[in-house]
């Protein structure tokens, strides 16, 4: 059975599903070419990443741990976060200056492969009652099959506090089977897995984390971009990538020129 696409214009409808079923996935406006050419960069990136931490007992192969940090290289890496239909979801459930708590991928090798996000998870175990403190998007850049890995969601699981057993979880889940560009949005409480990817290809994914502006970062994204050129970047990029959310230093920073202070947007 396939998963419930929504177009850019049945974001009320995306939204109702979501509130319910704590998951729900709208179709992207972003070309095939984009995507493909992403999906290349970011297999690259993978094993590049791999190679240059040369740690043993790395666990955490298919996922970068900070996209943003290879824009040097790959400009095109930030184009991603300002996709309209995705923020204009994402502001519905964060309100306004929401920021990229992580922006990562899951590549999933082929014949066999699987990653850390195999097994039943959350992504983030605190409960505020009415109140969302993050979004997962996650956006195919390939078609996602059963065969290749698609991933596994338990409908409606997100105030589900105690972890479901392995049995609950595969009998209720259901896979998200859709079609790459799709941009799939779910609760960091909902309980999903990646799935197991047989095909002979690898099964891609971009997964930009979006949480309120007060929170921190997973990873420091201005500080790891420290070695990159930010004449280019947008307003808005540096907005969502936390460059005007940032605590204060020093007391310039705080009580300075508006161009010498960090944290320069509202508070919410
Ligand atoms: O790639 C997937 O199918 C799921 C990713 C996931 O489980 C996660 O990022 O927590």
């Amino acid at each position: 059975m396939t998963t419930s696409v929504f177009t850019p214009d049945e974001i009320s409808e995306a939204l109702q599903f979501y509130n319910t079923n704590g998951y729900t996935a709208i179709k992207s406006t972003l070309s095939d070419d984009y995507l493909t050419e992403m999906r290349k960069i970011m297999i690259e990136l993978v094993d590049e990443e791999k190679a240059s931490l040369n740690l043993e007992n790395y666990r955490d192969y298919g996922f970068l741990l900070c996209a943003p940090y290879y824009a040097d290289k790959y400009p095109q890496i930030l184009d991603v976060i300002t996709n309209k239909e995705m923020l204009k979801f994402v502001e519905a459930i964060l309100e306004k200056w929401f920021i990229v708590y992580l922006y990562s991928n899951n590549c999933i090798p082929p014949c066999g492969g699987n990653t850390k996000a195999y097994k039943p998870h959350i992504d983030t175990p605190r409960y505020i009652e009415n109140y969302h403190q993050s979004v997962v998007a996650m956006i195919t850049m390939d078609d996602y099959t059963e065969e290749n890995g698609a991933t596994w969601i338990m409908p409606a699981s997100q105030n589900l506090k105690e972890k479901p057993t392995d049995e609950h979880f595969y009998n209720s889940a259901t896979r998200l089977i859709v079609p790459k560009g799709s941009i799939c949005f779910f609760d960091p409480k909902v309980w999903h897995a990646a799935g197991t990817n047989y095909s002979n290809d690898w099964r891609t994914c971009l997964l930009v984390v979006f949480s309120r502006p007060w929170m921190k970062q997973r990873v420091d994204i201005p500080r790891f971009m420290s070695h990159i050129d930010k004449r280019n970047l947008s307003k808005q990029q540096l907005q969502l990538l936390g460059f005007t959310s940032a605590p204060p230093a020093n007391f310039k920073e705080f009580y300075g020129n508006e161009s010498e202070r960090t944290f320069t947007q509202p508070f919410v």
